[in-house]
């Protein structure tokens, strides 16, 4: 089976409806399937708004977003969704058992599925800890998740769904640096896309590319070597 997940900007410009002014100007960039592509940038500029372009959220104004190749303006949106999984920016779990909130993402997925999601994610071992493991309830009437088990719980909800593109918005930052080590190597294995923003440079190691934005443009890519030479902001991060 081919490798599936090539993710395509080609001079994507969009806004808001309610607003006149771009979020995001002639952004272009790809990712072949199976790549990682990191995604830096000062608050605002317009990461989450890219992402959501992705699985259509909402559409670009100019432009277009290809995944495999194909407009995705042009795919059944359902189609289209199954291969992604996204893990938003604001979590959101709710009250129910550890296996029903990672299930989430696939109303189907059997408890192997469920916990092979969950170790990729680094966060089997301490559900296992839990008084009732996978039918712990967490939230408002369970038990209480930090937050950095949290992202990972999510990331599990995303992974359940095997995706071919995954979306990790800024979900990684309540987590240190060895244990979001070990979740990059881990998804890295799965051989998806991955299209992951961070506010961290010690995610970016293991990116094959590095999206700098800034004020809804694209300031700079390439890999961690060519942006070390080329690009003085990115000296700027790296070295603060
Ligand atoms: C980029 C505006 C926002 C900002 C720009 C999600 C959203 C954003 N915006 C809206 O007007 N409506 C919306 O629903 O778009 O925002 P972003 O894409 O959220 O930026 P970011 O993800 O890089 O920021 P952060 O803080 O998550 O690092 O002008 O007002
Ligand atoms: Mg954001």
């Amino acid at each position: 089976r081919p490798l599936k997940g090539a993710v395509e900007f080609r001079q994507v410009g969009f806004r808001y409806p309610d607003s006149d002014v771009n979020v995001l100007s002639d952004i272009s960039f790809s990712a072949r399937a199976g790549e990682t592509l990191a995604i830096m940038g000062s608050t605002g500029s317009g990461k989450t708004s890219l992402l959501g372009l992705i699985p259509r959220l909402y559409e670009a104004d100019e432009g277009a977003v290809l995944v495999d190749g194909i407009d995705n303006r042009k795919m059944e949106l359902e189609t289209l969704r199954r291969q992604i999984g996204y893990v938003p920016q604001e979590i959101m779990l709710f009250s129910g058992t550890v296996a029903e909130n990672i299930s989430w993402g696939k109303r189907d997925a059997s408890l192997d599925e469920i916990k092979d999601a969950a170790k990729r994610a680094q966060i089997h071992e301490t559900i296992m800890k839990l008084p009732l493991q996978y039918d712990t309830v967490i939230g408002q009437k369970g038990v209480n998740l930090s937050g950095g088990q949290k992202q990972r719980l999510s990331i599990a909800r995303a992974l359940v769904r095997k995706p071919a593109i995954l979306l990790l918005d800024d979900c990684t930052s309540a987590l240190d640096v060895r244990t979001e080590s070990a979740l990059l190597a881990e998804l890295k294995d799965l051989s998806c896309t991955i299209l992951l923003v961070t506010q961290k440079i010690s995610s970016t190691a293991n990116a094959d590319t590095i999206l700098l934005m800034d004020d809804g443009r694209l300031l700079a890519s390439g890999s961690h070597h060519e942006l070390m030479q080329n690009s003085l902001l990115y000296q700027r991060i790296y070295e603060s």
